[in-house]
């Protein structure tokens, strides 16, 4: 039973169809605490930081065009096992193998624009929360 903390972070396309609310809903329906949260603006180098794995894929700056076009809301979200539990909730990357039932797959229809991030370790998850949280 080991208490975790993950860094989530509602997208530009989140907060532009006014579906903060419901996202926040299914995070607390679920039992996770909401530990600290912000609205920011990001600029294109912290995201060359936060998505350094993708930096050479040819959707990249589509992807950083996106997140830069509005702004997103960041989140500590903690709980048992969270960080797993969150990826969960949110569903697959890709929009099409996102199952009903999770947030990318009842909101998103493409892969860009998915909604939500969380991260995927232990390890990204504290990165995550210093670069946003510092
Ligand atoms: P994740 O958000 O599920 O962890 P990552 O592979 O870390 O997925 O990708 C980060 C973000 O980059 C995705 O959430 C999505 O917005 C975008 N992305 C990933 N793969 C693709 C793709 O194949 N086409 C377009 N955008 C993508
Ligand atoms: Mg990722």
């Amino acid at each position: 039973m080991e208490r975790e903390r993950t860094y989530i972070m509602l997208k530009p396309d989140c907060v532009r169809r006014g579906l903060i609310g419901r996202v926040i809903a299914r995070i607390e329906d679920k039992g996770y605490q909401i530990t600290a949260m912000k609205m920011m603006q990001l600029d294109e180098p912290i995201l060359r930081e936060h998505y350094a794995h993708l930096a050479d894929k040819p959707f990249f700056p589509n992807l950083v065009n996106f997140m830069t076009s509005g702004p997103v809301v960041a989140m500590i979200v903690e709980g048992e096992n969270v960080i797993v539990g969150m990826r969960k909730i949110m569903g697959k990357t890709a929009f099409e193998d996102a199952e009903p039932g999770t947030i990318r797959g009842d909101f998103a229809n493409t892969t860009t624009e998915n909604l939500i991030h969380g991260s995927d370790s232990p390890e990204t998850a504290e990165a995550e929360i210093k670069r946003f949280f510092g």
